[in-house]
Order: structure tokens, then sequence, then C-alpha cells
């Protein structure tokens, strides 16, 4: 339940299988120009992208300019206005490459001059037999748990040219693969919160927004920043997720913000700002509760008839057994906000109607299964949990938690295809060997270990020889750099299908050139919860240099392995769209949605001929969803998916994995580096945020980039205070460094961020000085050269990017070039 990817969770895209595409050379396929397709090479082409649905302008085959095909919202997203910068960058990876001492010798490829070796140019034909051969020959060796393709990442919107799927589909098709389990984004609360909630929360509709407008009295936004994370989609962004954000402003509520960064949210709301030290929610909540307990403000028959273990937990929240009452005071000290300001929250929160939003920026922490399974236990208390407005949510910052869901068609998408492919003992070996996808430096250095994960027991692969990644850019993803690029160095093979020369492509051994959704055909939904339209998103120009789509790719290496006809299953990439589109209408059609909610929706050569999207509107009964309102009318016939079925405060299943970093309740635990340890190993909380300017590492190479540079690096916010008793000024490049590593980075002056906390956006592309230095400086300030990567706790495993600490200095070098922006191939 708890493997679920988001995709999964999220909705039931309930399709098979994959599609074929373009020829290299041609400027449009054979099977468009049958069905009288055009590619448009001056006029408009409407698509869709993480950040919304976008309309192109071409003359003479080349896009002049990029806009929202329509704005709900008044807050600008820079990110529409990209498309050119995205097309057109200079660091496209225009053709196939190899590394050079690969080339030479496959099987003694010198994998520590990845990164540094030359590449050479190869033709795609010898590209496709290479990566075929090496496969094979790594299957042959080590069978399926040789080949990890668990390959996370964010790749480009879009229900057929789905990388990463794509890449599973080849995989399963011809052997195996080794994969991984949850995600880097809710690593800790997607496995905590069906123990808790039965349900993963994250990845789940919210009690809808226009019940929260009228019934809410009190938002509290816990550790989020929805005006920036709402600026892009899983899917297609519908904006509406911020349009419901301006209403919130406009409603005049109180709104309350607990946040170490007073962020662009806080500010834009212009909301109270509450500032705890970075890790120690957990902390301030439980204060909170002593003191509605304490006070006697706490809803008993709520905790009685909606929860178990209130009574097991409660000795640890007085103090009982380990006399350590969690006093407000007692928080105050960890927290660093005052005793008073605490209890007012509780009492602000018992006394009125209030939606606590929080983000996941506290579950990326050490210990993150606590701060969400504490705030549910907070909000039983309050008793207010699936009532309108009240209780938590855990996800209106992300995707459009909260806007209402649509009636309409929902289109499918490409799968990872049947496994029962003759001969799946691979299945069985894959799934033995999958694991938490954080513990990957851990699975490379350890192999054949045995970790704890939710319960389970898992085995590391034996020897992970071979790994193929697409659609992620891991080397700047991943917690602790320098300790990764050790663990990248053990594997014989490394394949990665890019559009950019990225850290990660940089650090392959094969690179196959893949094309932008810009530059193929697809379609897409459009708002992940509203399913609000279906969004053509149609080639708007030719592929630059000899990249390929994604699936044209796999399907060719499918070829190799006599497969090709099951993997695309005779149907060409247009066929495929088409198969998931009239999917959709079919839906359409049966609920009469054409004459009942006037849904303007056509069988798909007049869809797809006309370029415009369908859309579709929103149920009464969407608009007034109240998550866990069933729950609430009655636990018995609508029992929580808990072994009791009721919120489960204090959980028997978790007492039973008896672990010493997650407990059977939730608990403070001192996080491995906070402000308030003793002999601190450096000065400074860094929280490495999503980034404002970017979908984490994408867009780091367009214009966008000018603007956000600071000193021409990653900015770093410091609070002015520290500013000052460190001599740094603004706009200063500083370095920011502990004792995993070095950054460069511009300092950003302000009031806007806690004493003694740094924020330092993740994202930027890691840039080493010297490569072949250990703990080198990244000359352009990726933030996860500082962080930690150890596992949030056996519970989860989960990542912890936003538990370390780092010291600050004004940089008094010379201030070396960038490097990584330019193209590695003089020739191309
Ligand atoms: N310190 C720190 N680290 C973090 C986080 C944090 O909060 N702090 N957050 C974590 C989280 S939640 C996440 S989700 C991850 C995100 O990490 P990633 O998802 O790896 O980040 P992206 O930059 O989106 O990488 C996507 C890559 O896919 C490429 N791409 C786009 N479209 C296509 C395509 O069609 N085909 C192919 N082959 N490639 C394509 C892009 O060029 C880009 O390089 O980062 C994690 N890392
Ligand atoms: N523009 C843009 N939008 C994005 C993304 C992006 O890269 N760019 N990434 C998308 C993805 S994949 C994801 S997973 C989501 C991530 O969404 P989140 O995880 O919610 O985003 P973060 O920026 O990591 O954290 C949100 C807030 O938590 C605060 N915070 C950090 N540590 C603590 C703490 O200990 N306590 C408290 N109270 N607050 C803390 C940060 O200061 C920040 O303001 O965003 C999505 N949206
Ligand atoms: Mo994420």
């Amino acid at each position: 339940m708890t493997n679920l990817s988001r995709r999964n969770a999220l909705k039931n895209l309930g399709a098979i299988m994959a599609l074929p595409l373009f020829m290299q050379t041609k400027l449009f396929s054979s099977e468009n120009a049958k069905k009288g397709f055009k590619l448009i090479t001056d006029g408009e082409v409407i698509t869709g992208a993480h950040w919304g649905m976008l309309k192109l302008t071409i003359k003479n085959g080349k896009i002049v300019k990029s806009e929202p095909y329509e704005k709900i919202s008044k807050i600008k997203n820079p990110f529409l206005e990209l498309t050119g910068d995205l097309v057109y960058a200079k660091d496209r990876i225009k053709y196939p490459y190899v590394r050079k001492s690969y080339l030479q010798n496959p099987d003694d490829p010198k994998p520590e001059l990845r990164g540094r070796d030359e590449w050479v140019r190869v033709s795609y034909e010898d590209a496709i037999n290479l990566i075929a051969k090496e496969l094979k020959k790594t299957r042959k060796k080590y069978g399926a748990e040789g080949v990890f393709a668990g390959s996370y990442g964010w790749k480009s919107s879009g229900n057929v040219q789905n990388s990463r799927i794509l890449l599973h589909r080849f995989m399963n098709m011809t052997g195996g693969f080794v994969g991984v389990l949850g995600d880097y984004s809710t690593g800790a609360s997607q496995f905590i919160m069906p123990h808790v909630m039965g349900t993963l929360e994250v990845y789940e509709q919210q009690t809808s927004w226009p019940v929260v407008l009228e019934n809410s009295k009190v938002v509290v936004i816990w550790g989020a920043n929805p005006i920036v994370t709402l600026r892009i989609s899983w899917t297609v962004n519908d904006d509406l997720g911020l349009k419901y954000f301006e209403d919130l402003k406009k409603s005049g509520k109180k709104i309350i913000f607990i946040d170490p960064v007073k962020n662009e949210t806080c500010q834009f709301l212009d909301a109270e700002w509450i500032a705890p030290n970075p890790n120690t929610d957990v902390a301030m909540m439980l204060g909170m509760m002593y003191e509605l307990y304490n006070s006697k403000k706490y809803d008993k028959e709520f905790l009685e008839n909606y929860c178990v273990g209130f009574d097991k937990f409660l000795p640890y929240l007085l103090g009982k057994n380990d006399e350590t009452p969690k006093t407000p005071e007692w928080a105050e000290k960890i927290s660093g906000v005052s005793a008073k300001t605490i209890k007012e929250l509780a009492h602000t929160i018992f006394d009125n109607r209030t939606m606590i939003m929080s983000g996941w920026g506290m579950q990326r922490a050490h210990h993150g299964e606590q701060p969400h399974w504490a705030l549910a236990t907070l909000c039983a208390m309050t008793g207010q949990i699936g009532l309108p407005g009240g209780g938590f949510g855990l996800s209106y910052h992300y995707s459009g938690g909260g806007v209402p869901t649509a009636k309409g068609g929902v289109v499918g998408g490409i799968t990872t295809g049947s496994t029962n492919s003759g001969g799946a003992e691979w299945l069985e070996v894959a799934s033995k060997y999958s694991f938490p996808l954080a513990r990957i430096s851990d699975a490379l250095l350890n192999p054949g270990k045995t970790i704890d994960h939710n319960g389970q027991k898992i085995a590391y692969p034996k020897k992970i020889d071979f790994i193929y990644w697409v659609g992620g850019n891991p080397i700047v993803h991943h917690q602790d750099t320098n300790k990764f690029l050790k663990a990248w160095q053990l594997p014989r093979t490394i394949v990665v299908n890019e559009i950019y020369w990225t850290p990660t492509a940089r650090l392959a051994d094969i690179v196959m050139p893949a094309t932008t959704s810009y530059e193929r055909d697809d379609i897409s939904m459009v708002g992940d919860y509203s399913n609000i339209a279906i969004v053509p998103m149609k080639q708007a120009v030719k592929p630059i240099g000899e990249s390929r789509n994604d699936f044209e790719i796999f399907r060719d290496l499918a070829e190799k392995f006599g497969v090709k006809d099951k993997f695309d299953e005779g149907k060409s990439e247009l066929e495929w769209i088409e198969s998931f589109y009239e999917g959709a209408y079919k839906q359409v059609l049966s609920m009469n949605l054409i004459e009942l909610n006037g849904v303007d929706m056509k069988p798909f050569k007049e869809f797809w001929q006309e370029n415009k999207p369908v859309k579709f509107l929103s149920t009464m009964e969407s608009e007034s969803y109240i998550r866990h309102g069933d729950f609430r009318e009655d636990p018995i016939l609508n029992p929580l998916g808990t072994p009791s079925g009721l919120i489960e405060i204090y959980s028997e299943t978790i007492e039973k994995m008896h672990y010493d970093d997650c407990k059977a309740h939730p608990m403070w635990f001192e996080p491995i580096e906070w402000l308030g340890m003793k002999n601190k190993p450096a000065e400074f909380h860094l929280v490495s945020s999503h980034p404002t300017d970017r979908l984490h590492s994408q867009l780091n190479n367009t214009s966008l980039r000018e603007h956000l540079a600071i000193a021409n690096r990653e900015p770093v916010w410091i609070n002015e205070d520290d500013a000052k008793a460190k001599g740094i000024k603004n706009g200063d490049l500083v370095r920011v460094f502990n004792a995993r590593g070095q950054i460069l980075a511009g300092a950003f002056v302000t009031k806007n961020i806690k004493k003694g906390v740094l924020k330092l956006s993740e994202g930027a592309w890691y840039d080493p000085l010297n490569s072949s230095e250990e703990n080198t400086l990244c000359k352009n300030g990726s933030a996860n050269v500082l962080t930690i990567d150890i596992p949030t706790s056996k519970l989860a495993n989960g990542n912890i990017a936003h538990t370390a600490l780092a010291n600050i200095e004004k940089y008094s070098g010379e201030a070396p070039d960038l490097t990584i922006f330019k193209h590695p191939d003089p020739k191309a």
C-alpha cells in the first residue's frame, strides 16, 4: 500500500502499453501525415508542461513566444515564458556520446574517470547496440539484481512520453531490474501516515477549498510555501491552487505561518510569522498539546470515539516516565518560540475552526515520521478532524490539493507493461531487492547489506553493475554529494537519457540525447486533483540535433532484445495518444456530459486538429468534500484503513517493530544535527527548500538564472544580524561549508529568516572546481554538497535534506568561472 507512487495514488490512469514515434531526420512522422496532421510552422500551438497550459507562437518553424494559454490567478509564473530557452539551450545534448575509456574497453571502463574523460560522439545505431550488449552482459553475470533502474525524477509532463515508465517497460520486458520504494517528496509521511490515518494523506484530496473559505476561521500554514510550490504540478498545472490562495488572502481570515523562513507565501498573505528553530516543530506541537490538556481544552469524546491510544500517549506528554513534562516552557527551550506564543497558538486553534495546512519540508528531516503524526494527534485533541474547514491537510501546497475534482474523462498513460512475459523470476528478484530510494548511496556502497524498513528486512543487491537513469538528476537531488560521487564510481556501466548536459549526464558512460516535450506529440490531464481539462501536447518544432523521444530509444532497444512488438504493440505514438483520448471520450459519452454539462468534446481527429483543451466542470459533491467527513459521520460504517479503523495515536503495529528511532506514539527526538545540540559541528542550520525559480534543477540553464543569481551563484539567505556578525554584505560571494563539503553562494541578507538559519534552495547544478580533488568546492552552490545522507528512521528510511548544520564566511579568493553550463564538446 505504501509502495504506491504518487501517480497511482493521485489517479488511476488505468491504461496499458507504449507507443512508437518519429523518424530521426523526418520533420513529421508518416503516421501524422497519414492522418492529415501537419506540423505548424507558422501559427500557434497549445501544449502543457508542469507549470501549466502553454500557448506557443511559431514562426518559420521556430518558437518565438511562449505564454500562458490562460491565466486564472493573478500570480505571475515566469516558468510559462521559458519554452524557447528550454528548446534552444546551448547545452542541449544533440547526439549520442560515449565516454572515451568506456568505448575503448567496456570491461575495464575506468569509472574513476567519469566526469573527466573525453566524450566521443557515436552514431545512434552504435549507441543502441552498445547499450543492449552491455546490458545483456550484466544480466548474464548478475541477473536482474545487477541492473538498477529505479531512476527517480521529475522528467516532463505527458502521459505517453513518460521516460521513467518507458524505462521500466523496457526493463520489464527484457529481464528485469532493481527498483525503489517511496520518493524524496514525502519519504517519511507516506510511510507513517498509513499507520496513523490509514491513508497516505500526502497525495490525497483535501477538504475542498470552498469549504475552507466558508468555514475555517483560522488557517495555519505550517512549513509550506504554496505560492512557490504551486508554480508546478506533477501533471499540468491548473493554476487553481494559486487562485485559491489569492481568495484566502482576500477572505481576511486570520492566517498564521510557522516556518524558520518568512517565505514568499507568508509575505504574500501578510500572515503572522512564528519562526521555530528548524526541525523542532514536534516539540512545539507537544507544548501545545500539554497546554490544551492542562487547560482542559480538548475533545475527550473525539479521542474516545475516533482514536486509539491517547491514554498511552498521555504519560509521555505529562512526563510520567521520563520526568520531562512537555510543557510550553520545555518546548520554548527547544524551538526558540516563546511559551506564551505556544500557549496562545494552542488556544487559537482550539477556540476557532482551524485548518492546519502543512507542507512537506519538516518531514524531510531526521525523525521526519514524527511531525505529521504529532500534527494528527494535536488535531485529534481539538476534535476538528472531519469537520468542515477543520483538522489538517498535507497537500494544499502541492499540485492543487483542495481544488474540487471535476467530472470528466481521464486520459490513461503508458504503463510498465505486463510482467508475466515468460520466465518472470526476475520480478521476484527485483521486488526482493527494491530498496527505499533515499538509500541509494548506502545500497551502492554496502552491497548485500540488510536494513530495516517499515517492519520488514530488506537486503540490498549483491552487485549493482549497471545503472540506467532517465528524467532525473541524481547528482543534484541526492543528499551528501561527495558520498554519492564515491558510490557512483562503483557500477561498471551508467547510461543516461537527457536533454541537457546536466551534472548527471556528464557523469555517465553513455548519453542518449532526449527531445523536450515541445519536439514530440503527447497528451495530459490538467490539475492533479482537479482533472479540470485534457490538454493536447502537440509537437511544436522538429527535434533538435539527433535527439530522440525516450519512447523511440526504448523501442529500439527493445528491438535488440526481440520484443519490439510487445513494447509498442504495433501502435504509433499518435495511436497511443488517440487510444488514451478515446478512453476518456467514452467515459464522457457514457456520463452524458456533453448534454448535461455542455462539455465540448469531440472525436480524436477533431480534437487534435482543433488544438485546444477539453474542459470539465467540478461537481457540487466535490466542492463540498470534507476529508474524513464520512469517518466523522460514522466511524463504524466508514472506518479508516488502520488496524483499529480509528486514528492511531498509539500504534501497536509500530510497537511490534521495536525500533529505537520510531516508537509507538509521536515523540520528540533530537535530530542528528540541530541548533540546540551540544558541541555543534557547525554554526548555522541549513534548510534546502524547493526553489522559487526552478523545478528542482530544471530551468537552471535558462535566462531565469540571471534574475535569481547573486554574485553569479545560487543565493543563500542569511539573517541581517548574522550577516553583520560575519562581516557579510548583501551580494557578497560566500563559502558555505561543513565536514561533508563546501560550496560558493551569493549572500542574500534579509530580516525574513530566523537568526541562526540559512536557506539555500536545492537544485543548483553541481559544478566542481576540481573534480579529481576530494570534497572540492561546488562553484554554483548545489545544496546537497552540504546535506546528510542518513535515513529518517528505520520505519520510513526517507531522506533528511532539511537537517544539516553549516558554516558561512565571506569568500576572499578569486571568483572561479562557472563551467557547468558550457557545452562539454567543443566541436558541437
Ligand atoms: N537538499 C534537498 N534535496 C532534495 C530536496 C530537498 O528538499 N532538499 N527535494 C527532493 C525532492 S522532493 C525531489 S522530487 C527531487 C527532485 O529531483 P529530480 O526529479 O531529479 O530533479 P529535476 O531537476 O526535475 O530532474 C529532472 C531531469 O529530467 C530531465 N528531463 C526532463 N524531461 C525529460 C524527458 O522527457 N526525458 C528525459 N530523458 N529527461 C528529461 C531534465 O532535464 C532534468 O535533468 O529532489 C530531491 N532533493
Ligand atoms: N517552484 C517549485 N515548486 C515546486 C518544486 C520546485 O522545485 N519548485 N518542487 C515540487 C516538489 S517535487 C515537491 S516534493 C514540493 C515540496 O514542497 P515542500 O516540501 O512543502 O517544500 P520545501 O520548500 O521543502 O519546504 C516548505 C517550507 O518548509 C520550511 N521548512 C523547512 N524545514 C522546516 C522545519 O523544520 N519546520 C518548519 N516549520 N518549516 C520548515 C521551508 O522553509 C519552506 O518554506 O514542491 C513542489 N513544487
Ligand atoms: Mo518532490
